[in-house]
């Protein structure tokens, strides 16, 4: 049977810098679950169990709280019934939500059918399943550009929107000027489903898994944060040495295979690329390194520069508003994710999204907005690559 999340709320807590140290600690006792944080906000997954508790402890700080979501349990199952109604039996689509078989059916018919791409495994998940990552060029001797979708599983609108990318790019090089203008000057890798286990624990067990699905003897709870579990200043700020967390960080660096694997490749290709960007949801972020520290990388005012065009294209589509900035303080701090190891292996535009929304719907986004939100990360992230000199 499914996870339930009969009863579950959203909250949103008014939190001032101040006020942060005292909540996240409320927070971490209760081991909740953060859905998202901004500069004077934190959204949380309230369990029933923990309503009055938590209200109690929030209370005695004088933390202000609304709800956000009001019932997790009917959005997760409006999804599930709408998705098992169509029927469509492995074909993809890219107005909706895709489960792994039909992503992975998808990107193995496409060599065959379009000589301008080629497929290969990263290596093996835990479970088994394939890393697979789709390479479209259209010519040889070109710069690489790395993007990867759903390290962490729950957030579906990153897969979706790497996979509209993919379609969008081969079926308008050569009509769109984006899109040709991206492919004439670059080679794309796209790692659409980067935490395959997860996304399909999401549409079997549980749609608000984050984290992989490797299981040790020692641990309490399954899962890694695999964006916690690079090779690079591990066990860090904002990493958890607690199984049961969302933010947990395995028993050592690089200690799971997709991050093993993950990272063997971002380090052969980084001679080769121009940029990577790692796509997440939801805040609506446009973010660079660290996630580390708060200091800021020897590139920060260059970063800068090509976020801020970035988000400017990005929000001119339908004027959905994004911030910019370092991970640690635009977000919060976070080590040994993906865009530190890769700007630490030398790739210096190193990016990381937050896609849609800001709450309203959060991780369980309709796909009703699958198509305006691909559309407005690919604009964006067209005009940033193109920024790079
Ligand atoms: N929000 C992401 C995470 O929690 C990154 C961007 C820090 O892993």
């Amino acid at each position: 049977a499914k996870v339930s999340y009969e009863g579950f709320q959203v909250w949103r807590l008014e939190v001032s810098e101040e006020q942060k140290p005292a909540v996240n600690s409320i927070l971490e006792e209760h081991n909740m679950d953060e859905w998202g944080e901004g500069k004077d906000w934190i959204d949380v997954l309230v369990d029933p169990k923990l309503r009055h508790g938590v209200m109690t402890s929030l209370a005695a700080k004088a933390i202000h709280s609304s709800i956000l979501i009001q019932d997790v349990q009917r959005l997760i199952e409006q999804d599930f019934a709408r998705v098992a109604k169509k029927n469509k039996a492995l074909k993809i689509v890219f107005d909706d939500y895709n489960t792994w078989e039909e992503i992975e059916a998808y990107l193995a018919g496409l060599p065959a059918s379009d000589d301008r791409t080629s497929l290969v495994s990263l290596g093996k998940t835990v479970e088994g399943r394939d890393l697979w990552q789709l390479k479209i060029s259209v010519g040889a001797g070109k710069k690489a550009v790395w993007i990867d979708c759903g390290i962490h599983a729950r957030e579906w609108i990153g897969q979706a929107t790497c996979l509209w990318g993919i379609d969008f790019l081969l079926n308008n090089y050569g009509s769109d000027a984006g899109a040709t203008a991206l492919l004439d000057a670059y080679d794309l890798y796209f790692l659409p489903v980067n935490n395959p286990d997860g996304y399909a624990y999401t549409w079997s067990d549980d749609r608000l898994w984050r984290k992989n699905r490797a299981s040790y003897p020692d641990n309490v709870c399954a899962g890694v944060d695999l964006n916690r579990n690079f090779d690079d200043h591990f066990g860090g700020a904002g990493t958890s040495g607690n199984s049961c967390s969302e933010t947990y960080r395995g028993p050592s660096a690089a200690s799971e295979p997709e991050t093993q694997h993950v990272q063997a490749a971002i380090t052969a290709l980084a001679p080769e690329a121009a940029a990577l960007f790692s796509i997440h949801s939801y805040s609506q972020l446009w973010m660079y390194p660290y996630g580390y520290t708060s200091d800021l990388p020897p590139d920060a005012a260059e970063l800068d520069r090509v976020s801020a065009i970035g988000v400017e294209a990005l929000t001119a589509v339908h004027g959905t508003p994004y911030q910019y900035g370092p991970v640690s303080t635009t977000i919060y701090p976070a080590a040994s994710t993906t865009i530190d190891y890769s700007y630490a292996a030398g790739i210096n535009y190193s990016f990381t999204l937050e896609l849609r929304d800001t709450g309203t719907f959060g991780f369980l986004l309709p796909a009703i907005e699958i198509v305006p939100t691909a559309e407005e990360t690919w604009a964006g992230l067209i005009a940033g690559i193109l920024a790079i000199p």
